[in-house]
Protein backbone atom coordinates (compact mmCIF):
# COMPACT_ATOMS: atom_id res chain seq x y z
CA UNK A 1 0.00 0.00 0.00
CA UNK A 2 1.75 3.18 -0.48
CA UNK A 3 1.22 5.91 1.69
CA UNK A 4 -1.05 8.17 0.31
CA UNK A 5 -3.64 4.71 0.32
CA UNK A 6 -2.45 4.44 3.99
CA UNK A 7 -3.11 7.71 5.20
CA UNK A 8 -6.65 7.77 3.03
CA UNK A 9 -7.67 4.54 5.16
CA UNK A 10 -6.02 6.01 8.82
CA UNK A 11 -8.47 9.25 8.27
CA UNK A 12 -11.67 6.56 7.35
CA UNK A 13 -10.75 4.47 10.59
CA UNK A 14 -10.32 5.75 13.93
CA UNK A 15 -8.88 2.55 15.26
CA UNK A 16 -4.83 1.91 14.59
CA UNK A 17 -4.74 -0.53 11.28
CA UNK A 18 -2.24 -2.69 12.92
CA UNK A 19 -1.70 -4.70 9.63
CA UNK A 20 -1.34 -1.14 7.43
CA UNK A 21 0.85 0.06 10.23
CA UNK A 22 3.01 -3.33 9.71
CA UNK A 23 3.08 -2.35 6.01
CA UNK A 24 4.49 0.97 6.84
CA UNK A 25 8.30 1.94 6.07
CA UNK A 26 8.81 2.98 9.75
CA UNK A 27 7.51 0.41 10.69
CA UNK A 28 9.50 -2.60 8.39
CA UNK A 29 12.54 -0.64 9.39
CA UNK A 30 11.97 -1.64 12.62
CA UNK A 31 11.31 -5.03 11.71
CA UNK A 32 14.56 -5.56 10.23
CA UNK A 33 15.82 -5.34 13.78
CA UNK A 34 13.52 -7.69 15.03
CA UNK A 35 15.18 -11.13 15.71
CA UNK A 36 12.63 -13.66 15.06
CA UNK A 37 11.37 -15.19 18.14
CA UNK A 38 9.21 -17.79 17.03
CA UNK A 39 8.48 -21.40 15.84
CA UNK A 40 12.14 -22.36 16.14
CA UNK A 41 13.30 -25.95 17.88
CA UNK A 42 15.16 -25.65 20.69
CA UNK A 43 16.87 -28.45 20.91
CA UNK A 44 19.72 -30.22 18.49
CA UNK A 45 17.59 -33.53 17.95
CA UNK A 46 18.66 -36.50 19.55
CA UNK A 47 20.84 -38.48 16.99
CA UNK A 48 18.54 -41.47 16.74
CA UNK A 49 15.06 -39.39 16.73
CA UNK A 50 14.14 -37.73 12.93
CA UNK A 51 14.07 -33.95 12.60
CA UNK A 52 10.20 -34.80 11.18
CA UNK A 53 9.03 -36.85 14.24
CA UNK A 54 5.55 -37.12 14.91
CA UNK A 55 5.10 -36.02 18.52
CA UNK A 56 2.69 -38.07 20.75
CA UNK A 57 2.54 -36.32 23.97
CA UNK A 58 1.39 -32.59 25.19
CA UNK A 59 2.80 -30.71 27.99
CA UNK A 60 0.81 -29.75 30.68
CA UNK A 61 3.28 -28.59 33.48
CA UNK A 62 6.83 -29.23 34.52
CA UNK A 63 9.17 -28.21 37.17
CA UNK A 64 13.20 -28.52 36.81
CA UNK A 65 13.43 -32.19 36.05
CA UNK A 66 10.06 -33.66 35.42
CA UNK A 67 6.83 -32.76 33.46
CA UNK A 68 3.18 -34.16 33.33
CA UNK A 69 2.40 -34.63 29.53
CA UNK A 70 -0.78 -35.99 28.80
CA UNK A 71 -0.23 -38.97 26.50
CA UNK A 72 -1.68 -42.04 25.40
CA UNK A 73 -5.10 -40.90 26.53
CA UNK A 74 -3.77 -40.47 30.63
CA UNK A 75 -1.27 -38.17 32.01
CA UNK A 76 1.60 -39.07 33.44
CA UNK A 77 5.19 -37.98 35.29
CA UNK A 78 7.64 -38.02 32.65
CA UNK A 79 11.88 -37.09 33.23
CA UNK A 80 13.02 -34.71 31.25
CA UNK A 81 16.57 -35.27 29.74
CA UNK A 82 19.88 -33.22 30.69
CA UNK A 83 19.69 -31.09 28.05
CA UNK A 84 15.64 -30.47 28.56
CA UNK A 85 16.21 -29.78 32.20
CA UNK A 86 18.68 -27.44 31.69
CA UNK A 87 17.19 -25.47 29.71
CA UNK A 88 14.09 -23.18 30.76
CA UNK A 89 13.70 -22.37 27.20
CA UNK A 90 13.69 -25.75 26.09
CA UNK A 91 9.68 -26.97 27.52
CA UNK A 92 6.64 -25.65 28.53
CA UNK A 93 2.97 -25.91 29.50
CA UNK A 94 1.36 -26.59 25.73
CA UNK A 95 5.02 -28.13 23.68
CA UNK A 96 4.29 -31.25 21.76
CA UNK A 97 6.46 -33.79 22.52
CA UNK A 98 7.96 -37.15 21.68
CA UNK A 99 7.52 -39.48 24.82
CA UNK A 100 9.19 -43.20 25.33
CA UNK A 101 9.33 -46.02 27.45
CA UNK A 102 13.21 -47.18 28.00
CA UNK A 103 13.21 -49.55 31.18
CA UNK A 104 10.07 -49.15 32.46
CA UNK A 105 10.49 -45.44 33.05
CA UNK A 106 8.63 -42.40 31.26
CA UNK A 107 11.31 -39.88 29.48
CA UNK A 108 10.62 -36.92 26.99
CA UNK A 109 12.79 -37.42 24.53
CA UNK A 110 12.13 -34.56 22.06
CA UNK A 111 10.53 -31.07 21.57
CA UNK A 112 8.42 -30.15 18.29
CA UNK A 113 9.36 -26.91 16.52
CA UNK A 114 6.57 -24.82 17.99
CA UNK A 115 4.30 -22.47 16.36
CA UNK A 116 4.06 -19.82 19.54
CA UNK A 117 6.26 -19.18 21.98
CA UNK A 118 5.97 -16.32 25.24
CA UNK A 119 9.22 -15.42 26.53
CA UNK A 120 10.32 -13.43 29.64
CA UNK A 121 14.62 -13.22 30.73
CA UNK A 122 14.85 -15.99 33.61
CA UNK A 123 14.60 -14.08 37.23
CA UNK A 124 16.81 -16.42 38.64
CA UNK A 125 20.51 -17.52 38.98
CA UNK A 126 20.42 -18.18 35.05
CA UNK A 127 21.81 -14.51 34.56
CA UNK A 128 18.86 -13.65 32.57
CA UNK A 129 18.49 -16.59 30.14
CA UNK A 130 15.28 -17.43 28.30
CA UNK A 131 12.52 -18.56 30.20
CA UNK A 132 9.18 -19.96 27.36
CA UNK A 133 6.32 -19.33 29.99
CA UNK A 134 3.94 -21.26 26.92
CA UNK A 135 4.04 -22.56 23.68
CA UNK A 136 2.20 -23.07 21.01
CA UNK A 137 -0.68 -20.54 21.93
CA UNK A 138 -3.32 -18.98 20.27
CA UNK A 139 -4.87 -16.41 22.87
CA UNK A 140 -2.88 -14.23 25.78
CA UNK A 141 -5.56 -13.78 28.21
CA UNK A 142 -4.11 -10.66 29.80
CA UNK A 143 -6.52 -10.55 33.01
CA UNK A 144 -6.77 -7.12 34.95
CA UNK A 145 -8.66 -6.52 37.87
CA UNK A 146 -10.87 -3.15 38.58
CA UNK A 147 -9.50 -2.92 42.14
CA UNK A 148 -7.87 -5.28 44.28
CA UNK A 149 -5.52 -5.22 42.85
CA UNK A 150 -6.16 -1.53 41.49
CA UNK A 151 -6.34 -1.39 37.87
CA UNK A 152 -1.94 -1.11 36.03
CA UNK A 153 -1.94 -0.56 32.96
CA UNK A 154 2.05 -0.76 33.00
CA UNK A 155 1.53 -4.69 33.37
CA UNK A 156 -0.61 -5.09 30.56
CA UNK A 157 1.40 -3.21 28.19
CA UNK A 158 4.49 -5.44 28.86
CA UNK A 159 2.08 -8.53 28.15
CA UNK A 160 1.13 -6.42 24.98
CA UNK A 161 4.86 -7.16 24.05
CA UNK A 162 5.15 -10.33 24.55
CA UNK A 163 2.44 -11.62 23.03
CA UNK A 164 3.32 -9.56 19.66
CA UNK A 165 6.63 -10.86 19.68
CA UNK A 166 5.44 -14.81 20.21
CA UNK A 167 3.05 -14.42 17.39
CA UNK A 168 0.26 -14.42 20.17
CA UNK A 169 -3.03 -12.55 19.96
CA UNK A 170 -3.87 -10.79 23.21
CA UNK A 171 -7.15 -10.06 24.22
CA UNK A 172 -7.66 -8.20 27.95
CA UNK A 173 -9.87 -8.94 30.19
CA UNK A 174 -10.51 -6.60 33.21
CA UNK A 175 -12.25 -8.38 35.65
CA UNK A 176 -13.78 -7.78 39.47
CA UNK A 177 -15.97 -5.29 37.62
CA UNK A 178 -18.81 -5.62 40.53
CA UNK A 179 -16.13 -3.95 42.71
CA UNK A 180 -16.32 -0.38 40.50
CA UNK A 181 -18.87 1.57 39.16
CA UNK A 182 -17.64 2.23 35.92
CA UNK A 183 -14.38 0.41 33.85
CA UNK A 184 -11.18 1.85 34.37
CA UNK A 185 -10.52 4.94 31.76
CA UNK A 186 -7.43 3.27 30.42
CA UNK A 187 -9.58 0.35 28.34
CA UNK A 188 -10.57 3.04 25.29
CA UNK A 189 -6.79 3.39 24.90
CA UNK A 190 -6.68 -0.73 24.12
CA UNK A 191 -9.97 -0.70 22.25
CA UNK A 192 -8.84 1.81 19.67
CA UNK A 193 -5.47 -0.07 18.82
CA UNK A 194 -7.71 -2.87 17.94
CA UNK A 195 -7.10 -5.20 21.39
CA UNK A 196 -10.40 -7.01 22.45
CA UNK A 197 -11.39 -5.64 25.90
CA UNK A 198 -13.38 -8.22 27.98
CA UNK A 199 -14.90 -7.05 31.02
CA UNK A 200 -15.83 -9.91 33.32
CA UNK A 201 -17.16 -10.26 36.98
CA UNK A 202 -16.92 -13.91 38.43
CA UNK A 203 -19.21 -12.71 41.42
CA UNK A 204 -22.06 -11.63 38.81
CA UNK A 205 -21.33 -14.00 35.89
CA UNK A 206 -20.76 -10.77 33.43
CA UNK A 207 -18.79 -11.16 30.39
CA UNK A 208 -18.07 -14.99 31.35
CA UNK A 209 -19.80 -15.83 28.28
CA UNK A 210 -17.95 -13.47 26.08
CA UNK A 211 -14.79 -14.47 27.29
CA UNK A 212 -15.78 -18.79 26.55
CA UNK A 213 -16.41 -17.71 23.05
CA UNK A 214 -13.28 -15.50 22.42
CA UNK A 215 -11.31 -18.63 24.08
CA UNK A 216 -13.44 -21.53 22.34
CA UNK A 217 -11.46 -24.29 19.86
CA UNK A 218 -8.26 -22.33 21.13
CA UNK A 219 -5.25 -23.11 23.25
CA UNK A 220 -4.83 -19.76 25.58
CA UNK A 221 -3.19 -18.22 28.95
CA UNK A 222 -3.83 -16.55 31.50
CA UNK A 223 -1.51 -14.16 32.83
CA UNK A 224 -1.23 -11.14 35.43
CA UNK A 225 -1.07 -10.31 38.94
CA UNK A 226 -1.21 -12.20 41.35
CA UNK A 227 -5.32 -11.43 42.94
CA UNK A 228 -6.82 -10.26 40.23
CA UNK A 229 -8.93 -13.95 39.50
CA UNK A 230 -7.38 -15.84 36.96
CA UNK A 231 -8.34 -19.02 38.69
CA UNK A 232 -11.68 -17.29 39.67
CA UNK A 233 -12.26 -17.34 35.81
CA UNK A 234 -11.29 -20.39 35.28
CA UNK A 235 -13.88 -21.70 37.79
CA UNK A 236 -16.87 -19.78 36.21
CA UNK A 237 -15.87 -20.69 33.16
CA UNK A 238 -16.11 -24.34 34.19
CA UNK A 239 -18.65 -24.37 37.72
CA UNK A 240 -16.85 -27.94 39.34
CA UNK A 241 -13.27 -27.27 38.55
CA UNK A 242 -12.37 -26.23 41.91
CA UNK A 243 -9.21 -24.64 41.42
CA UNK A 244 -7.93 -22.82 44.53
CA UNK A 245 -8.35 -19.40 45.26
CA UNK A 246 -6.99 -16.94 47.91
CA UNK A 247 -8.22 -13.44 48.80
CA UNK A 248 -5.81 -10.77 48.58
CA UNK A 249 -3.60 -9.88 51.79
CA UNK A 250 -5.77 -6.41 53.36
CA UNK A 251 -2.42 -5.65 54.69
CA UNK A 252 -0.45 -5.20 51.15
CA UNK A 253 -3.87 -5.36 48.86
CA UNK A 254 -1.53 -7.79 46.72
CA UNK A 255 -2.23 -11.73 45.94
CA UNK A 256 -0.34 -13.95 47.53
CA UNK A 257 0.59 -16.15 45.04
CA UNK A 258 -1.74 -19.05 45.21
CA UNK A 259 -0.92 -20.57 41.94
CA UNK A 260 2.36 -21.63 42.10
CA UNK A 261 2.92 -23.35 38.42
CA UNK A 262 1.74 -23.08 35.45
CA UNK A 263 -0.63 -25.92 34.26
CA UNK A 264 -2.68 -26.58 31.19
CA UNK A 265 -6.53 -27.28 31.53
CA UNK A 266 -8.93 -28.99 29.26
CA UNK A 267 -12.63 -27.39 29.69
CA UNK A 268 -16.10 -28.10 28.08
CA UNK A 269 -16.65 -26.71 24.71
CA UNK A 270 -12.82 -27.53 23.33
CA UNK A 271 -11.50 -25.16 25.82
CA UNK A 272 -7.86 -25.25 27.28
CA UNK A 273 -6.48 -22.52 29.13
CA UNK A 274 -2.98 -22.49 30.71
CA UNK A 275 -3.68 -21.15 34.02
CA UNK A 276 -0.27 -18.90 35.39
CA UNK A 277 1.19 -18.16 38.93
CA UNK A 278 0.85 -14.31 39.45
CA UNK A 279 3.88 -12.27 38.45
CA UNK A 280 4.83 -8.34 39.59
CA UNK A 281 6.60 -7.22 36.83
CA UNK A 282 7.59 -9.27 33.23
CA UNK A 283 10.98 -8.70 31.49
CA UNK A 284 10.99 -7.88 27.84
CA UNK A 285 13.00 -10.63 26.05
CA UNK A 286 14.99 -9.64 23.49
CA UNK A 287 13.11 -6.06 22.49
CA UNK A 288 16.20 -3.62 22.23
CA UNK A 289 14.82 0.27 23.46
CA UNK A 290 14.77 1.23 19.52
CA UNK A 291 12.57 -1.35 19.07
CA UNK A 292 10.25 -0.34 21.51
CA UNK A 293 7.79 2.06 19.44
CA UNK A 294 7.03 -0.89 16.90
CA UNK A 295 4.94 -2.45 20.17
CA UNK A 296 2.90 0.51 20.02
CA UNK A 297 1.12 0.91 16.70
CA UNK A 298 -0.54 4.16 17.56
CA UNK A 299 3.27 5.16 18.55
CA UNK A 300 4.85 3.99 15.25
CA UNK A 301 1.90 5.17 13.55
CA UNK A 302 2.86 9.10 14.80
CA UNK A 303 6.30 8.35 14.18
CA UNK A 304 5.93 8.79 10.67
CA UNK A 305 4.92 12.15 11.41
CA UNK A 306 8.59 13.42 13.22
CA UNK A 307 11.20 15.02 11.78
CA UNK A 308 14.02 12.99 12.52
CA UNK A 309 14.08 9.32 11.47
CA UNK A 310 15.79 8.31 14.56
CA UNK A 311 13.50 10.40 16.89
CA UNK A 312 13.43 9.31 20.44
CA UNK A 313 10.44 11.09 21.38
CA UNK A 314 11.39 12.52 23.99
CA UNK A 315 13.12 16.34 23.19
CA UNK A 316 13.30 16.50 19.70
CA UNK A 317 11.79 19.35 17.75
CA UNK A 318 9.00 18.88 15.69
CA UNK A 319 8.12 15.43 17.20
CA UNK A 320 4.92 14.28 16.06
CA UNK A 321 4.43 11.37 18.87
CA UNK A 322 4.43 14.32 21.80
CA UNK A 323 1.96 16.30 19.20
CA UNK A 324 0.04 13.66 19.29
CA UNK A 325 0.09 13.02 22.76
CA UNK A 326 -1.02 16.87 23.40
CA UNK A 327 -3.85 16.79 20.88
CA UNK A 328 -5.19 13.11 22.37
CA UNK A 329 -4.59 10.84 19.71
CA UNK A 330 -2.57 8.97 21.74
CA UNK A 331 -3.23 8.76 25.46
CA UNK A 332 -0.91 9.40 27.87
CA UNK A 333 -0.53 6.61 30.41
CA UNK A 334 0.27 4.62 26.57
CA UNK A 335 2.83 6.96 26.06
CA UNK A 336 4.06 7.29 30.16
CA UNK A 337 4.12 3.28 29.62
CA UNK A 338 6.21 3.68 26.68
CA UNK A 339 8.74 6.08 28.10
CA UNK A 340 8.84 3.92 30.94
CA UNK A 341 9.90 0.72 29.32
CA UNK A 342 12.15 2.48 26.78
CA UNK A 343 14.39 3.48 29.45
CA UNK A 344 14.13 0.41 31.84
CA UNK A 345 15.31 -1.39 28.65
CA UNK A 346 18.17 1.34 27.88
CA UNK A 347 19.50 1.14 31.66
CA UNK A 348 19.77 -2.86 30.83
CA UNK A 349 21.57 -2.65 28.25
N1 LIG B 1 -15.34 -9.21 44.03
C1 LIG B 1 -14.73 -10.07 43.21
N2 LIG B 1 -13.76 -10.88 43.69
C2 LIG B 1 -13.18 -11.75 42.85
C3 LIG B 1 -13.53 -11.82 41.47
N3 LIG B 1 -12.76 -12.75 40.88
C4 LIG B 1 -11.96 -13.25 41.84
N4 LIG B 1 -12.20 -12.66 43.02
C5 LIG B 1 -11.52 -12.92 44.31
O1 LIG B 1 -10.17 -12.49 44.20
C6 LIG B 1 -9.31 -13.33 45.00
C7 LIG B 1 -8.12 -13.80 44.15
O2 LIG B 1 -8.60 -14.66 43.13
P1 LIG B 1 -7.69 -15.78 42.44
O3 LIG B 1 -8.53 -16.42 41.41
O4 LIG B 1 -7.05 -16.65 43.46
O5 LIG B 1 -6.58 -14.86 41.76
P2 LIG B 1 -5.35 -15.33 40.82
O6 LIG B 1 -5.20 -14.30 39.78
O7 LIG B 1 -5.54 -16.73 40.38
O8 LIG B 1 -4.12 -15.22 41.84
P3 LIG B 1 -2.71 -16.04 41.79
O9 LIG B 1 -3.00 -17.49 41.63
O10 LIG B 1 -2.05 -15.71 43.10
O11 LIG B 1 -1.94 -15.46 40.64
C8 LIG B 1 -10.19 -14.43 45.53
O12 LIG B 1 -10.56 -14.10 46.86
C9 LIG B 1 -11.42 -14.41 44.63
O13 LIG B 1 -12.59 -14.87 45.28
C10 LIG B 1 -14.57 -10.94 40.99
O14 LIG B 1 -14.94 -10.90 39.82
N5 LIG B 1 -15.13 -10.08 41.91
MG1 LIG C 1 -4.42 -18.44 40.59
ZN1 LIG D 1 9.27 11.81 17.74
Amino acid sequence: MDDKKRKKKQKRTRNVDWAAHQDTAYSRDLKRHLRTNTAVSELAPQPDIPRDFTPNGLVISRSRKWAFVQWDGREDLCKLTDDLAQRGAALAPGDRVLVERINGELWVRAVAARRTKLSRPAMDHSGGEEQVFAANIDVLVVVAATAKPVFRAGLVDRYLIAAENGGVTPILCVNKMDLANAEPPELAAYREIGVHVITTSCETGQGIAELREAIRGKISVFVGHSGVGKSSLLNSLQPGLDLETREISEATKKGKHTTTTAKLFHLDGDIRIIDTPGIRALGLWQVSPEEVAYYFPEIAEHAANCKFRDCTHTHEPKCGVREAVESGAISRHRFASFQRIRESLEENS
